[in-house]
């Protein structure tokens, strides 16, 4: 660690009001508003390009699930209205398009050191400063600092014996490599079937001599029925955006759509069964949306979880497949929700076969391929569609040390906690976009970015009016909304399943409920109450010296 006399040492192009770790979606908004509070600002990015998770996940298939008109920046009006989306579901290469459009017309690149991974985060208690360290060995300073990291950016490689063996080449979809890869004709193997593996599939299939897929747990899917962009679609929408962007925050997930409010008990079987056929027909995840209580009633969210599995039944040919690839473990919902084009149909293939790894336990990977049960199946390739160390991986892998030399891994080991998700208490100054205990993964990311970032910007500029040096969150009011987001989870099917969202699938990660559930609106609603009552269970401090004047004296 550097000591405080290095730090008063260190030349000016390191120091910085503002250093934002991540040049995804919310790195590149917080830079924006940085800018716009006139502070000298720095992100720091590990990979080569800006993008986040749309930098990584390049995997064949990969597309974004909220509609396109939606998935995008609200911030600017110009922005919303010269961007051309060409397909109802983005694509991920135009997404990254978008990011990098965005970039350009802001000007954000200069202020964004690329291939800077970063190691640590410190923070200097005397001079009130974060120290970032990078990979290479660079060092940076800043006053506020502002993980702007992402919630599904640390791939989940699985501990899988023999993998480190494995002769051929190896993919994770998260991580997938930046020059286009060649898989035809091979023989591959997938590893996973969440959103991406069901996204995956289907286009590996056309490539693959064979295509393994090795199933544990089989996932619900609704066709999403993508298509290119209806020009009067996108017309009416850039006609009213800013209404339709506002009501959209007026909506759980962030997201305009057609939400249901009976509870799918209280109507007739015909009723239900018409409502569950028109949504399925309009493809998309707003399925289960159809109801209230699909996520709170075990026998209504039974209605829906038992069409999709009819549905399944009626695409995939052989009963005993269909069977494999019915969900029947967890209530539908409770894990994210696919959306998949043609990924059931897919099974009918002849070179496409489903593995059962619940009977035919997985044992060991070879030089040539995969031991599942006591089947070997030879393999030129695997593509592992394993997940992420969803919403707390991407800081698990800095090391970041706040006041009193305390650890954020020490301080989460029993689960991660923070105040409104956005800063967690001995840690002044740090800021978390769509951190753990806020809606993120729950809603239209985008939306909660913006979101969090327009309320750290506005915190900024509190305190900076205040000349306030440090913002810390109380231990107290942690703890209390923490709580309220375990009983807000408690209330829901969420706890009924094995998810990434409990944590459960990273070996030793405690099982704690990390999103918060009460949606978009209740979340804002507190948010701005707090920010209006002089950041409510929030401690700020003034004092003499700052980061400002340690940057006039180097
Ligand atoms: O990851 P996942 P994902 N042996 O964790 C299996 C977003 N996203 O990358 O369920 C065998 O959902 C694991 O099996 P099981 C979206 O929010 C969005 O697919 O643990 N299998 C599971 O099947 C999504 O929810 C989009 O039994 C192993 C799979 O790997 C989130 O990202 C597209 C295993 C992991 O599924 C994560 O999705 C893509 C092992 N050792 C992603 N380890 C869209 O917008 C893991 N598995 C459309």
């Amino acid at each position: 660690m550097q000591s405080t006399n290095d730090l008063s040492a260190a030349s000016v192009t390191r120091k910085f009001d503002i250093i934002i770790v991540g040049a995804g979606f919310a790195g590149m908004y917080m830079l924006y508003k940085a800018r716009e509070l006139g502070l000298s600002a720095l992100v720091l990015e590990t990979a080569g390009g800006v993008g986040g998770t749309w930098f990584w996940n390049r995997y064949p298939g990969a597309r974004c699930d909220v509609e396109s008109m939606q998935y995008s920046y609200s911030f600017c009006e110009e922005l919303q209205q010269e961007w051309q989306w060409s397909e109802r579901y983005a694509s991920q290469p135009e997404i990254l398009k978008y990011a990098n459009h965005v970039a350009d017309k802001f000007d954000l690149r200069r202020d964004i050191r690329f291939n800077s991974r970063v190691s640590s985060a410190i923070f200097h208690e005397g001079e009130r400063v974060w120290q970032l360290s990078t990979d290479d060995g660079e060092h940076y300073y800043a006053k506020w600092c502002v993980m702007a990291t992402g919630c599904l950016s640390a791939a989940q490689r699985p501990n899988i014996p023999g993998l480190g063996t494995f002769k051929g080449e190896i993919y994770h979809t998260g991580n997938w490599p930046q020059q286009p890869v060649d898989l035809s004709g091979r023989k591959i193997g997938v590893i996973g079937t969440g959103s991406s593996g069901i996204q995956v599939v289907p286009e590996l299939a056309k490539l693959a001599k064979h295509l393994y897929v090795f199933q544990r747990t089989p996932n619900f899917s609704i066709p999403a029925r993508n298509q290119l962009m209806d020009s009067a679609y996108e017309a009416e929408w850039k006609q009213s955006y800013a209404e339709r962007r506002t009501a959209a925050r007026n909506m759980p997930a962030g997201i305009l759509s057609d939400i249901g409010t009976n509870s799918a008990l209280a109507v007739s079987p015909e009723d239900r069964l018409a409502e569950y056929e028109r949504r399925w027909a309009a493809g998309g995840t707003g399925f289960t949306a159809a109801y209230s209580d699909l996520l709170k009633n075990e026998d209504a969210n039974g209605t829906a979880a038992e069409f999709v599995r009819k549905k399944i039944r009626e695409v995939v040919t052989d009963p005993a497949v269909a069977n494999l690839l019915a969900p029947v473990d967890h209530p539908i919902r409770s894990k994210r929700i696919c959306a998949d084009t043609d990924y059931f149909a897919t099974f009918n293939r002849q070179n496409v076969t489903l593995v059962d790894l619940r009977a035919n336990p997985l044992q060991e990977v070879s030089e040539h391929g995969l031991t599942a049960g006591s089947q070997f199946y030879e393999l030129d390739t695997f593509v592992l569609a394993t997940g992420f160390d969803a919403i707390t991986g991407a800081l698990s892998k800095i090391d970041i040390v706040g006041r009193q030399a305390l650890t954020l891994k020490e301080k989460w080991q029993d689960g991660p906690n923070t105040y409104l998700g956005l800063m967690t208490s001995g840690f002044p100054n740090l800021f978390i976009v769509t951190g753990p205990g806020s809606p993120s993964v729950l809603t239209n990311v985008i939306v909660a970015i913006e979101d969090n970032v327009n309320w750290i910007a506005g915190c900024l500029a509190y305190l900076i009016t205040r000349d306030a040096q440090t913002i810390e969150a109380m231990a107290s009011a942690e703890q209390g909304w923490m709580e309220h987001v375990g009983q807000a989870a408690e209330g829901t099917l969420y706890t009924k399943a094995k998810s990434w969202y409990l944590g459960v699938n990273v070996p030793g990660k405690p099982a704690v409920f990390m999103p918060y559930v009460g949606g978009v609106p209740a979340y804002q609603k507190i948010c701005e109450e707090v920010a209006a009552d002089s950041y409510r269970g929030f401690d700020t401090h003034a004092n003499r010296d700052s980061v400002h004047s340690l940057q006039v004296v180097a």
